[in-house]
């Protein structure tokens, strides 16, 4: 489906700027592999304007600034942003869609949602007016002590391409709730949307500086983002390796982080569960997305007794889901992002396989799509707890399997990876399920289900997966510094 594309440039002090530098950067329809339009490029010279008009709209006025207004007006403008972006929800999900590659149906959940966390932290935005000068209890009666809950200053949020507006606003909601002005810097490989938030912000006259938004590629943009020194904090969701990049540059400066990074997530399914409804949750919670997200349970772990069966059906499940340009009807499954994903997951395929693991279904690009960078999901089995694809993120739609025999056992698989973001058991024994989940060294875990997602709840991992959570209260506080204010009230020489 053809869909313009509109042109945007960069956005800062809430006006739309030119690359210092008129750099451009493709943007590639991942169903065709046809360019179908340009995003611009920042370098440091537009991170410096972005930085300076963030720190204005932090420090304007007194009594003008985005700081010191209370949080019900910061709660007005983030409902109107909710309300615009639901207005724009047809067009905004059709520009993910056609950008990332995820089928359309799943690009306007992600437009709901977005909508859902800026109306989310509007309420929290109120909340925080009440929670001022909180009293804190002290052992001594002539000090009183209160907290103040303070904005960190100016944010670098720095964020992906697998849910490319959905996961910018889950800082981009939050860091203005709480009265931080942010530079966001989405991913090169799908910067659309992001620069329609943009418009959006214009549009309900959001004040200048507040939000200023990116584009352009890590090195070269988000690399002098994260690093500047009047950045005070730095939010960033994608690889390892860069969130560790950031996160050294982050520690020259002593500058907080929070980072969301990638994972090896586990499903454990028992031999109590219903076969059909098991594959099922299996199948949802590593293909949804291509596989494409951090939480994905690309590790099935799964009791010998039912593996034959259970494998059977799991194969059958897949070989039903509909793979398709992003805006056929009934598609479920669109194209990786880009080609360079694309190859990288071929290849864990092949690599899987010389190391001698079985590809029991998918491995290759479906028949009837010549064009586009599509993979079928794959299903691996004869997989060794040292190979590559038991170690690796694919961040594709690739799932391995493994087979236990006591829950001990089936422990010590889930939990052999350096990633912690996700776990998910399935098994009628709730009981085991809570022991499991106890046992689980992840952030989040699922009983009976894989990857739902809600704004109320926290999200964030542990090991190499980051530190931080987002979303709920948590999310909130990661843009927040506690201040203690302590007031001698006595009469009395101290
Ligand atoms: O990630 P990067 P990429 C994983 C996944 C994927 C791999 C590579 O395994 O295959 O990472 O994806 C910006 N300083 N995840 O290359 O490089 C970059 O421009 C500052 C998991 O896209 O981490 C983009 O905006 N910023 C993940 C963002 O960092 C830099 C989601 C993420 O890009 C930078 C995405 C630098 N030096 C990928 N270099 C998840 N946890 O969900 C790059 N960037």
């Amino acid at each position: 489906m053809a869909i313009p594309i509109p042109s945007r440039q960069l956005f800062i002090d809430g006006q739309w700027k030119q690359p210092v530098l008129s750099k451009r950067i493709p943007i590639i329809n991942p169903s065709t592999e046809q360019t179908i339009g340009y995003i611009p490029a920042a370098t440091a010279e537009d991170v410096e304007l972005a930085v300076d008009a963030a720190r204005k709209a932090f420090f304007r006025d007194k009594g003008k600034d985005w700081a010191a207004a209370s949080g019900a007006v910061r709660a007005k403008y983030l409902r109107s942003i909710a309300a615009k972006i639901t207005e724009r929800k047809s067009e905004l999900a059709k520009l993910e869609a056609i950008d990332s590659g995820k089928p359309l149906d799943e690009a306007a959940w992600d437009i709901d949602d977005v909508a859902g966390c800026f109306d989310y932290y509007a309420d929290l935005a109120e909340g925080l007016d009440a929670k001022q000068k909180a009293p804190v209890s002290l052992p001594m009666e002539n000090f009183k002590s209160y907290v103040l809950k303070e904005p960190l200053g100016v944010v670098a949020l720095i964020t992906p391409w697998n849910y490319p507006l959905l996961m910018a606003v889950w800082k981009v909601a939050p860091a203005l709730a709480a009265g931080c002005t942010a530079i966001l810097k989405p991913s090169e490989l799908a910067s659309v949307t992001c620069l329609e938030l943009a418009e959006v912000c214009r549009e309900v006259g959001l004040p200048p500086g507040v939000l200023n938004i990116l584009t352009g590629l890590g090195p070269e943009a988000g690399a002098p983002l994260a690093s500047h020194p009047h950045v005070n904090k730095i939010a960033f969701t994608g690889s390892s390796l860069t969130g560790s990049k950031i996160m050294t540059s982050a520690a020259q400066q002593v500058k907080p982080v929070s980072l969301e990074l990638g994972g090896k997530s586990p499903i454990v399914v028992f031999e109590d569960v219903d076969l059909d409804k098991a594959a099922e949750w299996t199948a949802f919670g590593c293909f949804w997305t291509n596989g494409q997200i951090c939480s994905a349970t690309s590790r099935l772990i799964l009791h010998e007794s039912i593996a034959a069966e259970f494998l059977s059906k799991l194969v059958n499940w897949t070989k039903n889901i509909k793979i398709s340009d992003p805006f056929e009807e009934g598609c479920r499954l669109g194209p990786v992002v880009s080609e360079g994903q694309y190859e990288k997951i071929l290849k864990f395929i092949s690599t899987a396989n010389s190391e001698g693991a079985t590809i029991l279904s998918g491995g290759a690009r479906p028949e009837h799509l010549k064009k586009g960078f599509f993979v079928q999901p794959t299903i691996i089995t004869d997989v060794t707890t040292s190979m590559q694809i038991w170690r690796e993120e694919v961040f594709g739609p690739v799932l391995c399997v493994k087979t236990f025999s006591t829950e001990d056992e089936a422990i010590e698989l889930a939990n052999d990876t350096h990633y912690g973001l996700g776990a998910a058991v399935l098994s009628n024994d709730l009981e085991r399920c809570d022991r499991i989940s106890k046992a689980f060294q992840a952030g989040i875990v699922w009983i009976n289900c894989s990857q739902p997602c809600f704004c109320q709840a926290p999200w964030g991992g542990n090991k190499r997966s980051g530190f931080g959570r987002e979303l709920g209260e948590w999310g909130l506080e990661n843009y927040l510094s506690v201040k203690q204010v302590t007031q001698y009230v006595s009469d009395e020489p101290w």
